[in-house]
């Protein structure tokens, strides 16, 4: 290619850029709506930046780059700002910050440690105070740098800009700047409310910040969760005499402005990335969005030696972290079949960095939430991704969404077994009507009757039960028990050693709790508080298994869907059979603790001899012990009731000769119920 072709090129790209980045100025600043991530933002004014650098012919006034962001709206008196408000140069990663490190030795012609005021860079609207002789007299936003917007009224009405200045030391007129941003649980339960009343929902924590700013009813304002912390002066004009930035923040604290806690100095680049790394790790438990580690030369004579270049000071920098928002295609949706049958829709992506990972999947939830975003195949998505959290479709960026894109719909069959999927009308999810004869729903019921919370089978993966499903030597979870080593070692990439473990792991899994294997059945709704409260609270499974709704409604936290749930479960014959097995594979647990509060029979000896019809001697024995009687093998003059079915003998015989009350399974039905045990 030709050095003219390359530059035509590249001036085509230059032209695409402008107007692109216009497009997205005037849909982020004027109408406030955020339509591609911040990420692909600042890339595209990179590129700009440096295609701008390389041909400086071309930059003309109205490029976006010879502004450093924001707009005059309408609405406001606009205000001048005698002192620019300078925005702040990028470092996007460790080498970009070294760069700017090294640049301030080499400027300052100092090659020992620099000392670095360092301060999260909070996500929200960069803001001038005015104060004159202590009081507040003028609020207005930064708009280009030189002019912004006279919001006084609104600013007043935030708790955290003082109307007066505290102490006594203050210069008689003191421009303070800082940001003003919303803390993320104000936002969300702004947001919750928004969505009850069927209002304004807003994208994210910056852009209700911004909106609730721009109201032109103060009252409106005031009703929202703002904040506003102080990073650095404009104005000053006496006052005293201050050799440092943070000594200057500490003077603003002082004087009643808020500054961020984290705020610190450190000494060298060793420790700027240090403080960087350990900021990044707490980003999550912040209660507001920052977006990286603002860094400047701390002693202020050096900054006023190494100046400004255009519109950012060269003494400080704002290393960013890595995007929580990037940009991809939605390539294909396809739908999983969870433990209960729940169908989830799965976004397959353009893989992607976000949030420091690549991602490839993301759920979509349900197809509430597809109809929520609006989203169908071959649509350009922004994907979320903020701490550990799973990645999430935060939105559709609907000028790219391409001719033909076809709508996501909900499959008639279950993807796996073929069933119906079953949507019951109030429901959001969708189900898989197959239960365990569907093979997903069977293998996540493994998967989660092996987990750690559950049986906690050590060694018994993902990968090994797809394997033993496969090989068809598991179907139930009971079949686990019957496992043995050699069936093991015939398996892929299991060794003799493996196979011994894993059958000892298994062995190990038997002594277990009430509240765990209660977990571990899969009960609908019941996850481990549940099945704990309800271990506690009937102490033994038989209790439970014959537990009413109004008793299972009892129980803390259990509701009446949950009470509906384990009620089904238990009252399926399949499901009694399969409980049935896993007991007889030797699964138990220690003796229940007993409530207390309800043991009318304490002190009672009771014996239980012969056939019972409604229930079997384990479980009357286990009512009997959860009143607080004490269940005994033989008849003896201690003994104080004999419960008698058909073909009792010796017993009976016994409890007869010693005048010993003996009642049948009926009288015995009845004296449970009495007690609450029986319905
Ligand atoms: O937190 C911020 N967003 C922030 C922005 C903090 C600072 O110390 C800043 C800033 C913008 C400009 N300092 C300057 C000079």
């Amino acid at each position: 290619m030709t050095t003219s072709n390359l530059t035509d090129q590249q001036h085509q790209r230059w032209q695409v850029l402008v107007e692109q980045i216009r497009d997205y100025d005037y849909q982020y600043y004027v109408l406030n709506e955020s339509t591609i991530p911040d990420a692909e933002y600042d890339r595209l004014m990179q590129e700009l930046k440096a295609l701008e650098a390389e041909h400086p012919e071309w930059v003309t006034a109205d490029s976006p780059t010879q502004r450093v962001a924001g707009q005059v709206q309408g609405g406001f008196e606009t205000v001048q700002h005698e002192v620019p408000m300078l925005s702040l140069d990028n470092a996007f990663n460790e080498t970009d910050l070294a760069a700017f490190y090294k640049r301030i030795q080499d400027r300052l012609n100092h090659h020992g440690e620099i000392e670095l005021a360092c301060e999260p860079k909070l996500d929200g609207i960069a803001i001038s105070l005015l104060y004159e002789n202590g009081q507040l007299v003028r609020g207005a936003t930064r708009g280009d740098g030189t002019t912004g917007e006279n919001i006084t009224a609104n600013v007043r009405t935030l708790r955290s800009v003082p109307l007066r200045l505290r102490g006594e030391d203050w210069p008689a007129v003191l421009e303070v700047r800082g940001e003003i941003y919303m803390p993320r649980d104000g936002f969300e339960k702004m947001n919750e409310r928004a969505l009850a009343e069927g209002s304004k929902v807003f994208v994210n924590p910056r852009n209700a910040a911004s909106g609730s700013l721009r109201q032109l009813d103060p009252q409106l304002t005031a009703q929202r969760p703002l904040e506003m912390c102080a990073y650095s002066v404009g104005r000053v004009e006496g006052g005293p005499e201050l050799e440092t930035h943070s000594a200057m923040l500490d003077a603003l604290h002082h004087w009643g402005l808020k500054i961020n806690p984290e705020s610190r100095v450190v000494t060298g680049l060793a420790d700027a990335e240090a403080y960087y790394d350990q900021l990044l790790n707490k980003r999550d438990q912040l209660d507001y969005d920052i977006d990286g580690i603002v860094f400047k030369v701390n002693r202020l004579a050096l900054q006023q030696r190494l100046g400004f270049v255009s519109r950012a000071p060269r003494w400080a920098i704002a290393r960013k972290f890595p995007a929580q928002e990037e940009m991809t295609v939605l390539i294909d949706v396809d739908f999983q079949v969870g433990r209960t049958g729940a169908v989830t829709p799965v976004a397959r992506l353009e893989p992607v960095f976000v949030g420091g990972v690549t991602v490839s999947n993301a759920t979509l939830h349900n197809m509430d939430e597809i109809e929520r975003l609006g989203v169908r195949k071959g649509d350009t998505v922004i994907i979320r991704r903020a701490g550990d959290v799973i990645p999430q479709v935060a939105r559709v960026v609907l000028e790219r969404r391409p001719e033909g894109a076809e709508p996501i719909q909900l499959p008639m069959g279950c993807p796996v077994c073929g069933a119906h999927i079953e949507r019951t009308e109030g429901e959001v999810v969708a189900r898989c009507t197959g239960g365990l004869s569907c093979k997903a729903q069977r293998r996540e019921a493994l998967k989660h009757f092996v987990s750690r919370r559950a049986m906690d089978i050590d060694g018994l993966g993902e990968k090994l039960i797809d394997a033993l499903l496969e090989q068809e030597l598991v179907q139930a979870p009971s079949d686990i028990y019957g496992l043995g080593a050699e069936q093991l070692t015939n398996l892929e990439r299991m060794g003799e050693k493996s196979a011994d473990n894993l059958v000892n792991a298994i062995a190990v899994s038997k002594e277990t709790t009430l509240a765990r294997f209660l977990y571990a059945l899969g009960i609908r709704e019941v996850g481990v508080t549940t099945a704990s409260n309800l271990a506690q609270h009937f102490g033994s499974l038989p209790a439970l298994q014959s537990a009413t709704e109004e008793q299972l409604l009892e129980v803390e936290d259990v509701g009446p869907k949950v009470a509906a749930h384990v009620r089904h479960f238990f009252a399926e014959d399949r499901n009694a059979d399969e409980i049935k097995r896993l007991l007889d594979s030797g699964i138990e647990w220690p003796a229940p603790v007993v409530d207390t509060d309800n043991q009318p029979l304490k002190g009672e000896t009771w014996v239980v001899t012969g056939k019972l019809e409604q229930l079997s001697r384990d479980e009357a024995k286990d009512h009997l012990m959860q009143l607080g009687a004490k269940v005994a093998g033989s008849v003896s003059a201690k003994t104080h009731k004999v419960v008698a079915g058909p073909g009792a003998g010796s017993k009976l015989k016994k409890a007869t000769e010693l005048g010993i009350p003996v009642i049948d399974e009926a009288a015995f039905l009845a004296e449970l119920r009495n007690h609450g045990r029986w319905q």
